[in-house]
């Protein structure tokens, strides 16, 4: 069997939980190459050294510039913050390697365009971390609406809600600076709404958007880890330049009307993504934090016993459920992690077509743009003049 020896760029939030997707596919998936995860790297050395023995790494670096170039790394994984994925991603894709990237694909479309062309230049596969497409539930709606069950989609409705910078004393961290992250609520949350809303419905047409920025400048940061911050009591402060909110309808190309919203701003809401497709023969309906259920509604039941069916998506039929527990036994936010590097693995030894793939990173990097055009001069925006 092939090894993949895997070269991993930070250990955060993100590096934990594409660290144990890399450890757990091989578990349970029938993965076509041993996974070895070979050197992770962060600028920190005492923190990077730390989440090397912790996460199970057998090496690790300082220095990012290092890892793309040793001969004995398969793929570069990224997972640091956005401002750093174009210049690693190009140097890998120059040295030959693979890459996985996470959302984002950059802090601008830009510079995803030139990702995407040096991948394709160099020949080897790339994919995004859009990781929602692979709960199992998404999947299950994708199957529906591709057997055409719930018709010609008229309406989407998304939104990803979250609230953990209410506060104006939560310090200016690393996904409220333009410069490291590129957007705000829009680029960190939409990001993933707009891949589902492609995903589930197609390509977007035009789009017109509202931003705002709630809480104009905050404490520098001291500390973070995953979305907890704190800042020192005496800390200067600085100024938030991304959106702490956006909204936006849009059309897409087969004529359907679309709605969205992210924020981080909607008190209680956590980790709140809900995405809601009508068809004129039938609705879907999938909220994350019930990530194991869809809704379906289909016009074709009998009449007087029509209404909204309550799937769960946890059976052996489902997608990737038959390679967890019995029906029932339900799955969670690390196994959508999973889903996506068994795919990618899998896409190397084939020598097919990984998916999302950077293009999909530039159709989102568009949407984000002309989103953000669209807020700034208080008019829609068509997707195809960017
Ligand atoms: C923070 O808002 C965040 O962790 C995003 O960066 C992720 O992409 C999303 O899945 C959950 O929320």
């Amino acid at each position: 069997m092939k090894t993949i020896n895997v070269g991993m760029v930070g250990y955060k939030f993100m590096g934990k939980a594409h660290s144990n997707a890399l450890s757990r596919v091989g578990m349970f998936f029938d993965c076509p190459a041993q996974i070895n995860k070979a050197v992770i790297c962060g600028r920190d050395e005492e923190g990077v050294k730390k989440a090397a023995a912790k996460f199970g790494w057998q090496a690790y670096e300082t220095k990012w510039q290092n890892l793309v170039s040793r001969e004995d790394i398969d793929v570069i994984d990224i997972t640091a913050p956005s401002d750093a994925h174009k210049a690693i991603a190009i140097a890998a894709a120059q040295n030959g390697k693979h890459i996985f990237c996470e959302k984002p694909l950059a802090l601008n479309l830009d510079d995803a365009r030139e990702m995407l062309a040096e991948a394709r230049k160099a020949g080897i596969k790339h994919q995004i971390g859009f990781n929602y497409r692979f709960a199992p539930a998404v999947r299950l709606m994708k199957d529906i609406i591709d057997s055409g069950k719930i018709g010609t989609i008229r309406h989407l409705r998304a939104s990803y809600l979250q609230d953990f910078i209410i506060d104006p004393e939560f310090p200016l961290v690393w996904r409220l600076r333009k410069e490291v992250c590129g957007s705000g609520s829009l680029g960190d949350l939409g990001a993933h709404f707009i891949d589902l809303a492609r995903y589930l419905a197609g390509d977007f047409k035009s789009v017109t958007g509202m931003q705002k920025t709630f809480i104009k400048s905050r404490p520098l940061v001291e500390n973070m880890t995953g979305l907890s911050a704190s800042a020192r009591e005496d800390a200067a402060r600085g100024e938030v330049n991304v959106d702490d909110a956006t909204a936006f309808v849009a059309e897409f190309q087969n004529g359907a009307l679309g709605v969205f919203e992210a924020t981080r701003f909607a008190q209680g809401h956590k980790n709140d993504l809900s995405i809601e497709i009508n068809g004129d023969k039938g609705s879907l309906k999938f909220v994350f934090e019930r990530m194991n259920e869809v809704q379906y509604f289909s016009a074709d039941d009998e009449e007087g016993l029509q209404g909204f069916r309550l799937i769960q998506a946890t059976e052996g039929v489902h997608p990737y459920m038959y390679a967890w527990w019995p029906a029932g036994h339900v799955i969670g936010y690390e196994h959508t992690f999973v889903h996506e590097m068994y795919e990618f693995m899998s896409a190397i030894v084939s020598g097919k077509a990984a998916s999302p793939d950077f293009a999909d990173g530039v159709e989102c990097s568009r949407v984000i743009e002309a989103v953000e055009l669209s807020s700034q001069r208080r008019a829609a925006v068509d997707i195809d003049s960017l």
